[in-house]
Formats: C-alpha cells, structure tokens, sequence
C-alpha cells in the first residue's frame, strides 16, 4: 500500500512538475529567450564592430602587418616568390595585402570573444548540481538563446564586413590598375615620343627606370645596404600615386615625378646620374677613327663651340656634371692656346662629356621644360681597333646617331703624292698611321659583332683637319656641302668605304671640319647638330653667319678655311645614293 502511495505521489509530482515546466517554458522560457535572441544579435554584432574597429584604428596590437622588410625579405604576398632581384624597401599598398590580414585578423578576434563566452557558460553549468539544472532551466534556455544570438550576430556582421571590404577592395583594385596602366602608360609614352632615356656615362647601361634615393632617415646600415634605393618606382603594388618608403617618407611614384625631386643612380652600377635622366631626351654620340685621326679635336671644338655660342633663342647650353667641366675647362684652355690635346689614354674607360640642352619655354602637357643630355663618348683609336677592348665600349651599342673622324692625310693618295714635299704639313696634321677603310671596319665589324642594327643608325661622316688640307695645292680640293665630300672621298680611291658606310647605316652626312676654330655655324659643331636634328631637341638659335666661301685658293687659317661643312647638309646624299 505505501508503495502504491508512493508511485502515485511521484506519477503525480511528475506530472505537475512537468505541468509547471511547460508553463515555465511558455511564459519564462520563451519571452526570455525572445529577449535573449534580440540582446545576442546586438551584444554579437557589437563584438564584431569593436573588433574591426580596434584592428583598422590600430589598437589592436597584435595585428600582423605587412611591413617594408617583409616585402624586402619577399614576403609581399605571403609566400616567398622566386624573385631574384630585391622588392623596394616601402609599405605595400593597403589593399594589396594588408585589407586581407586586418578582415582575417577581425574574424579571429571576434570569434574567439564569442568562444570565450560560450566556453565560460559551459564551465559554469557543468559544474552545477542536477536539481538546480531541472528548477532553473528555462533560465539557462534564454542564456543559450543569448549565446546562439551572439554567434549569429557576430557571424551576420562578419559576412558583411567580408562584402564591404571585398566591395572597396574590389573598386579601388579597378581605381587602381586604372591609374597604374595610366600612370605608366603615360611615363612610357613620354620616354618613346621624346627619347627619353637614362644613360649611365660610366658603364653606358641605358634604362628607362633608375633607382631612385630616398632622402629620408635611413640609419647608416640601411643606406650601406640600399635599404633608401628604391629600383622600381614605377606604380603598383608598393603605391599608386605615392609610396611610402620604411622610413616613413612619402615618395612620388612614376619616373617623370620621381625625377624632379630624387636624384637618380644608374640601377646597373650605381653610378649618379644625371638630373632629368630618363625624363630628358637622351641622345649618344660615339665617335671613332683611327689613332690620331682628330677625333678629341672635333669634339673640343664642337663643344667650346656650343657652350660659347649665345643663343638667340630661349634654349640654353650647360655641362651637365663634375666631369664634363673638367673636361670642357682643359677643352678651352687648349683651344685658347692654341695647343693641341693630349693623346686619349687607351688604357682608360672612355667617359662620356655630357652636355644639357635646355628648353626655355614650358610646354604643354606638363608644363615642363624639356631638356637634352648629349653624351659624346671618345676613345683613343688603338683601343677602337683592338677587338678586347672594344668590345667593352658598349656605347657604341647603343647610340642612335656615331660621328666617324677620317683624317684625309692618312688617304694613301693623298700621302703619296703630298707628304714628301709637304713634310711640315704632315707633320702638323700628325698624320693617322692606320687606312681609314681599317678604321672604319674595326668599328663597323665590331657593331656587327654586338648585333647592333646600324641600319637604323645615322653617321655622321667628318673629313678632319680641313685647314691643313686647304694649305696643300690640291687640283680638285673638297667643296662645300656633303655631297661635294662624298665626291671628293670617292676620287681619292675610298668609294669602298663611302660604299660601305651607306650600306651600313640609315643616312649618312659628310661633312668637312677644321678643329681650330670655335665658330658655332659652320664649325665643328655641325657634325653633331646635323645628328641632332632627327632627335626632339631644340637647338640653340644662333643667327647663321654669310655662307662660306670655296675652299680652294683659302688662306691658312682664314674664315673659310676653318670649315667647309655645309650647315645644313641634307641627309639624302649618303642614303643610299650612288656616285
Ligand atoms: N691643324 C689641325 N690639326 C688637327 C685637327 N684635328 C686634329 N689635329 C691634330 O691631329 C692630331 C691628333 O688629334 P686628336 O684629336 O688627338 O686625335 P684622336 O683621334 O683623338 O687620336 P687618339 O686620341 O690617339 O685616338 C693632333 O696633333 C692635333 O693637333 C684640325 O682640325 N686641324
Ligand atoms: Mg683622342
Ligand atoms: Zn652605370
Ligand atoms: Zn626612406
């Protein structure tokens, strides 16, 4: 009987506590749990936003960031790519990488806080005793509402910051290829339309990107290491418009920014180049001959010439460094006494003698003077000739517009029937030993050699010393203009070499040139202005003097015998033109 009293008491205890539960759960369990859902998605989306908060503003410390030495070490996109040459030393672009590492850093913040809550609950109930689990449950059902609405809203703010971020990522990757093909395509379109290149007077590399220096605070270390030489300024992946170097100093991207305010080094061997390199209009002059043809001669000359002359125009003419003033300072001391130049040492590497032509006036579309760097490269004739050595005068490479120096007292005629009886005027004109043909074929056979296209060069043909040869009693002296000088090359026996040099190169100009004087029209220039003229360089506007007169009856020294070039000769006589 009490056993029977006993199952009934509990059916009954059963039946009301589930009784109660029920009601527990209709009106305790649900509505808290409705409140607790609401209370969740705020408490979990408020996480979320404290998160992405805390890591864009930069408080939260522990976010990994892309840093300048990460992209030196390679790591500019996370994994190590096989580059061979070293990233710039300077923060990579926001939504290049580091967009990814704050949305990945955000997530992991947030869902740990939100694991962090839920770990907690269950520590706590896990350790509570059964009989306060069955009286509080409908309780505990609302607090894992609250956890379930903290996890969805924390999740819910999550997805969208994953679409806001990918939508800004996503326009400002268009935005920025956009402005980076642009940038560069701009940078290129100058470097092609004006001949922009950077030249390197020391070890002649040519590039259309130096490196760039960075003025900013870099510790001794960094600078020993190059840590501030930025090798690719160019738009991309380290800035669009700007960049900013590990040292924290906003640098301009694109070279015709970049080359106002850094100053450029050759990317190759370091060398310093030249303010404007890469931006100015570069044109490379090689000048070859034989040993003692008048080559050092024809360039003091020319260059006296030019530095002298007071254009009429808004252009002005400067030496563009160190080297070239030394060099033009020993240029006007010799002409000026009347002297004659040193041999060119064959055992030196030729440096380029680099003058800047500058435009006066600002022009349209950057409002920027252009400028001209004219590098005139002379080597010591033995050294032309000898094929070891001349293969180390890349130059020769890469030059548009080469000036050939022929001495006429080397021709074989000449010699044979003048130099017995004018030993004195052989002796001034300290005659070239080597045949010009051998001379001009070293060169050219060393050209071929480099697999230099010469067909798309232009040569400028110089006949020297024009004032000692006007002193012999020549019947038919060379007139004036280069199509008399060719004429007068192929009567003395070098057709073949006429033949060849126009079978060489493009256009061929001839030209007939005294290197004593420092006239600008007519002078020893004009080999070089008549090469000039097929690049974007505005000349020095210099008023032309009266036309000079015939060579034959001159008087040594005189005006007319100075030069005999023609001051504008046409470059249709050497293209292609038979005798
Ligand atoms: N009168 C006269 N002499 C000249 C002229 N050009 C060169 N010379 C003389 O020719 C000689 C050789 O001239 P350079 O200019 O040194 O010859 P180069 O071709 O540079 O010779 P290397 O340096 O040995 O390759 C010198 O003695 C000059 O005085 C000229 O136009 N007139
Ligand atoms: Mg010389
Ligand atoms: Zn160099
Ligand atoms: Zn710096």
């Amino acid at each position: 009987m009490p056993i029977v009293l006993a199952v009934l008491a509990a059916i009954v205890g059963i039946a009301l506590y589930v009784y109660l539960s029920i009601l527990a759960f209709i009106f305790i369990a649900m509505p808290l749990s409705m409140v607790g859902v609401v209370l969740g998605l705020l408490v979990g989306a408020g996480i979320a936003l404290y998160r992405a908060t805390a890591v864009l503003v930069g408080t939260d410390q522990d976010t990994p960031v892309r840093t300048p030495a990460e992209v030196v070490a390679g790591k500019l996109a996370g994994r190590v790519p096989a580059r061979q040459i070293r990233r710039d030393f300077a923060w990579p672009n926001y939504f290049f990488v580091q967009v990814r590492l704050d949305l990945w850093r955000i997530g992991l913040r947030s869902a740990a806080t939100v694991e962090q809550m839920w770990v907690n609950r269950a520590k706590e109930v896990v350790g509570w005793d059964y009989r306060v689990l069955l009286c509080i449950w409908p309780l505990l059902l609302a607090a894992l509402a609250f956890l379930l609405g903290v996890a969805a809203g924390n999740v819910m703010i999550l997805l969208v910051l994953v679409v806001v971020f990918g939508l800004v990522t996503g326009l400002a990757w268009l935005l920025g290829l956009l402005a980076v093909g642009l940038l560069r395509a701009f940078d290129h379109a100058w470097q092609k339309v004006f001949r922009a290149h950077a030249s390197c007077p020391r070890c002649y590399a040519v590039t259309d990107l130096p490196a760039y220096r960075c003025p900013g605070q870099h510790p001794r270390q960094g600078r020993h290491a190059d840590m501030d030489l930025h090798r690719n300024i160019r738009p991309g992946r380290l800035g669009v418009l700007w960049r900013v170097c590990g040292c924290g100093r906003r640098l301009p991207t694109t070279v015709l920014r970049a080359s106002r305010v850094l100053s450029a080094q050759c990317p190759t061997c370091g060398q310093k180049l030249h303010k404007g390199a890469a931006v100015s209009t570069d044109v490379r002059i090689p000048v070859f001959g034989a040993a003692s043809a008048g080559k050092t001669h024809l360039i003091m000359s020319a260059l006296v010439a030019l530095l002298r002359a007071e254009p009429g125009n808004d252009t002005s003419v400067s030496l563009a460094d160190e080297h070239a003033e030394r060099m033009f300072r020993g240029y006007a001391r010799t002409l000026d006494s009347g002297g004659s130049a040193p041999k060119t040492d064959a055992s030196q590497q030729p440096i380029a003698v680099t003058v800047r032509m500058q435009d006066g006036r600002r022009r349209w579309p950057l409002q920027r003077r252009r400028s001209t760097l004219m590098h005139v490269f002379d080597a010591a004739g033995e050294a032309l000739s000898d094929p070891v050595q001349n293969a180390r005068y890349a130059y020769l490479d890469n030059a548009r517009t080469l000036a050939y120096v022929l001495d006429p007292f080397s021709i074989p005629g000449i010699r044979d029937s003048y130099a017995a009886n004018f030993t004195e005027i052989f002796a001034a004109a300290n005659a070239a030993a080597e045949h010009p043909e051998l001379s001009y074929q070293t060169t050219a056979q060393r050209l071929r050699d480099h697999g230099v296209r010469t067909k798309r060069q232009r040569l400028a043909f110089v006949v020297s010393k024009s004032d000692l040869l006007a002193r012999l009693p020549m019947d038919d002296p060379p007139g004036t203009g280069s199509t008399p000088v060719r004429s007068w090359l192929i009567d003395n026996q070098l057709d073949n070499l006429v033949k060849a040099a126009e079978r060489d190169f493009d256009t061929v100009a001839y030209f007939l040139v005294s290197a004593m004087g420092t006239t600008y029209e007519g002078g020893a220039f004009e080999p070089f202005r008549w090469l000039l003229a097929d690049e974007p360089v505005r000349m020095p506007d210099i008023p032309t003097p009266e036309p000079p007169a015939p060579l034959a009856g001159r008087v040594p020294g005189s005006r007319a015998a100075e030069s005999s070039a023609d001051p504008a000769p046409s470059p249709g006589p050497g293209r292609g033109s038979k005798p």
